[in-house]
């Protein structure tokens, strides 16, 4: 049975009078706070970083993803504000957290800025709001983190106000697949919620998928994630085997991939960068330990992936050897540290490892990187050279970390004397310098 509520919150959705609030402002969110801006809504985007804040008001996007000449805009017309304090909240009909969920010190969930950003909610909650988490967590998380914390108000969910959750499908840097067209998996606590988000999201996004809880939704995005970080385990692996064969795992996988069915391609790399893959399936298998299960298949694609960056270290110590040189002292140039290609985010990136690693035995190690300005590796702070021939000629050893599209890979391989490419960015160039993974 619908109640005012619901019917006054769906009236406003439908006829896009709803005041939309997005918690957290990075490339999750403020995309998210645009789509809603772009169909019409008016939208609070909440941050506690003043200068994100700034930025924001004064028409300025620090989001590759949101261009400032799109975003600005919003802001001239008023469809956008930006603001460090939760009070507007008590304003806003429906509201979405967008924040970090990254693992703390000892591989487990950090689920603080959810816990933070709830204990500001609970504080300007009112009836008939519809609270939604997009940030990646454990299933049972959103009923064990906001349900319980918002029913000490003697509010009622699903009669008094909302709750679902929602998984983010960012892709950073992806240009086909945005937040308006990946379809939206949405999970409510009752269905009176998932109706109302499901509805909410229909209204910017083109493709909405309810499913009939908070934790199948929590399933799914997890699912998804620990299907890659498996495969992308499983295909170092292969390229580890491949090696000790003498075998070109990329010809393998290139051959491979003429399968039209039951075969995707993954790829080897120098480890596993980002905010997702290494972290989020690290929040399933917290979550099955705790009821005693033991989640094998991550625990394991961990380990393999977090190997790679010694195995990267490896090649080059055994390339500069094949010279006659050893790392101490020699000169050893970093081709792109940014955790994956064309983006300019070094999160949990493998560059940063194998940096280290190779300064601890003496390397002179510097870095180019367009993406990336400077480098902060305590102790070290590097800044990316500039590529021309002169550094690559200088270079004893040049690695390539990170597969930039915007680099001229013609001019490394015809001035670096030694190259070991971690990304098959040099496919269709030949030469006895080349090493590959
Ligand atoms: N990587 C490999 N081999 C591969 C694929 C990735 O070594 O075959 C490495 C990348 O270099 C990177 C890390 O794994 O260091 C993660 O790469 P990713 O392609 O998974 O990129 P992310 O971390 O940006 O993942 C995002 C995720 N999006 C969301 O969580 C919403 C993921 O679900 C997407 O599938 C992924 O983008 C994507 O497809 O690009």
């Amino acid at each position: 049975m619908i109640n005012n509520n619901m019917r006054y919150l769906m009236e406003k959705i439908n006829n896009r009078t709803a005041q939309i609030g997005i918690i957290g402002l990075g490339y999750v969110g403020l995309p998210l706070a645009c789509e809603f801006a772009f169909a019409g809504f008016d939208v609070w985007g909440i941050d506690i970083n003043r200068q994100k804040i700034d930025s924001l008001n004064a028409g300025n996007s620090y989001i590759l993803d949101m261009p400032s000449e799109r975003f600005k805009d919003l802001v001239i017309q008023g469809k956008f504000k930006a603001t460090t304090s939760f009070e507007i909240i008590e304003k806003l009909d429906a509201l979405s957290i967008c924040v970090p969920t990254p693992l703390g010190k000892s591989r487990d969930p950090d689920v603080s800025y959810i816990v933070s950003a709830v204990s500001e909610i609970t504080k300007y909650i009112k009836k008939g709001q519809l609270i939604v988490l997009e940030s990646t967590t454990y299933p049972g998380a959103t009923e064990e983190l906001i349900l319980s914390e918002l029913q000490k108000s003697d509010l009622c969910v699903g009669e008094d106000f909302f709750l679902a959750f929602s998984p983010e499908r960012v892709d950073p840097g992806n240009k086909v697949y945005t937040t308006q067209n990946v379809p939206k998996v949405v999970g409510g606590v009752t269905d009176k919620c998932t109706k109302l988000a499901t509805r909410l999201y229909e209204q910017c996004i083109n493709e909405v998928k309810p499913v009939s809880s908070t934790k199948v939704a929590e399933m799914v995005k997890l699912l998804e994630n620990t299907f890659r970080i498996v495969n992308i385990g499983l295909v170092n692996e292969i390229a580890l085997m491949s090696n000790k064969m003498g075998i070109d795992v990329w010809e393998v996988i290139d051959a491979a991939a003429t399968k039209p069915f039951g075969f995707m391609p993954f790829y080897p790399g120098p480890g596993l960068g980002g905010h997702c893959i290494p972290v989020d399936p690290f929040y399933l298998s917290w979550k099955a330990k705790s009821i005693g299960f033991e989640a094998r298949f991550i625990e394991l694609a961990g380990t393999v992936n977090a190997y790679m960056p010694y195995h990267v270290v490896n090649k080059i110590t055994d390339a500069l050897n094949h010279e006659e040189k050893c790392i101490n002292g020699s000169k050893i140039l970093i081709l792109g540290v940014a955790y994956k290609g064309d983006i300019d985010d070094v999160r949990e990136s493998p560059a940063l490892d194998i940096i280290n690693m190779l300064i601890q035995k003496g390397g002179d190690v510097s870095y180019i990187d367009p993406y990336i300005p400077t480098l902060k590796i305590e102790p070290y702070a590097l800044s990316s050279q500039k590529l021309d021939k002169s550094i690559l000629e200088a270079a004893d050893c040049v690695a390539i970390i990170t597969a930039h599209s915007n680099i001229d890979y013609s001019m490394v391989v015809t001035h670096a004397p030694l190259i070991v490419d971690t990304r098959n960015a040099l496919k269709g160039f030949f030469g006895d310098h080349i090493v590959k993974l």
